[in-house]
């Protein structure tokens, strides 16, 4: 028998954080990180969570400061006028009156999880059906100004262990530069993520990248488009892994069944949740369809709670779960290590198993608000 959870209040913090280098994508460059944090009071436990929106609406429609307000005036508040929380499967319920806000949503539940789970003496790997203590760690990679900075980039983090290297491309700096990458490291497990940058009109480029041996092109098109990207997904040997595209199992489920991708990144933010990450994992996992964990540059918080799904058992490739030194000169936690064999240990403390360092969190801290019930 578990306890129910006697969420008391809810606090936004709202963070940045420098990052250690620029990271580029085709969307732009961000040389901060900021978040929000949503810390759940429990009374004698409390519980965090990360919101995976950055400060503009480019990788998804949301966004830092919509997040603050349909955190403080709509979800926050619904949250805390049900009562006790019996189990985290409840804020997905409470909330679901809310259409989208999917990071917002799932920062919510994970705060309420680290609490919930705190105050049941529970991990959240463990709580989730972990099938493994340690995961495998890919590195994404920003678009850089030379070739010579990418493959300096590049070399320094096959030496520290990482298993797997995502070159971001944009138009104008793909193929050529991905060919120079591939010429010098000929068996190092490749991937590029284009950010839906690409339109179907641009087949000779992927065509192109066809013949590199990628493990995977991430979200080569729009977002909302299965359909274009089944089409190119039929004219490549190499797999379409979807990123944006998929919001939800039923995203998933659509996706494979029109054969827009072979391979899935799942990201609990932008799925509404870190139980919608499972459910995803669940259906590829039935389905045979490879998975691994994303990342949203989280600190330590968001961080633990991607490293608790790359356990899972579907989860068979290694996700973009760095170190916290690939990102941040100090992380807002207990820092996260990747070992000489490109693996991360998974927390198994109580909760998320991580918890921010006070005065880091004060040092990093921009601004915070309470949220009031209804
Ligand atoms: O957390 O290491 C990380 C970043 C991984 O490339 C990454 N994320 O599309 O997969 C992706 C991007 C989204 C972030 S763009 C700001
Ligand atoms: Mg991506």
């Amino acid at each position: 028998m578990t306890e129910p959870l006697n969420l008391r209040a809810l606090e936004l913090v709202e963070v940045a954080l420098p990052l250690v280098r620029p990271f580029r994508t085709s969307f732009g460059e961000e040389t901060v990180k900021r978040a929000i944090l949503v810390r759940a009071d429990g009374g004698d436990v409390e519980g965090w969570g990360e919101c995976a929106a950055s400060a503009e609406p480019r990788y998804s429609e949301e966004w830092l400061d919509g997040v603050w307000l349909a955190l403080r005036e709509h979800l926050g508040r619904a949250l805390l006028a049900g009562g006790a929380i019996s189990d985290p499967e409840e804020v997905g319920h409470r909330l679901a009156w809310v259409r989208g806000h999917r990071m917002a949503k799932a920062a919510l539940e994970a705060a309420v999880a680290d609490a919930w789970l705190r105050a049941n003496g529970l991990n959240l790997a463990e709580y989730l059906g972990a099938a493994r203590d340690r995961v495998s760690c890919g590195v994404s990679v920003g678009i850089a100004a030379t070739l010579d900075e990418l493959l300096e980039e590049v070399h320094g983090y096959l030496a520290r262990g990482y298993r797997r290297v995502k070159l971001k491309i944009e138009r104008g700096r793909d193929v050529e530069v991905v060919r120079a990458v591939r010429a010098a490291l000929p068996d190092t497990p490749l991937s590029v993520d284009a950010n839906a940058a690409y339109s179907p009109a641009d087949v000779p480029v992927f065509e192109a990248l066809d013949e590199l041996g990628l493990v995977m092109i991430e979200q080569p098109l729009d977002h909302e488009d299965l359909v274009e990207h089944a089409r190119l997904q039929s004219r490549l040997r190499t797999s379409i892994c979807l990123d944006e595209s998929i919001r939800s199992v039923r995203d998933a489920a659509a996706a494979v069944e029109l054969g827009a991708c072979r391979i899935i990144n799942i990201k609990p933010g932008r799925v509404g949740g870190l139980l919608e990450a499972r459910r995803i994992q669940d259906f590829a996992r039935l389905q045979g369809i490879p998975v691994w964990i994303g990342g949203m540059l989280e600190t330590g918080v968001g961080r633990a709670v991607n490293v608790a799904l790359a356990a899972l058992p579907g989860v068979t490739m290694p996700g973009d779960t760095s170190a916290s030194d690939r990102y941040f000169p100090e992380d807002l936690t207990a820092p996260f290590v990747v070992d000489p064999d490109g693996t991360m240990a998974v927390p198994s403390g109580p909760g998320i198993g991580a918890t921010p360092h006070p005065g880091r969190l004060e040092r990093c801290r921009v601004r915070s608000a309470g949220v009031a019930g209804f």
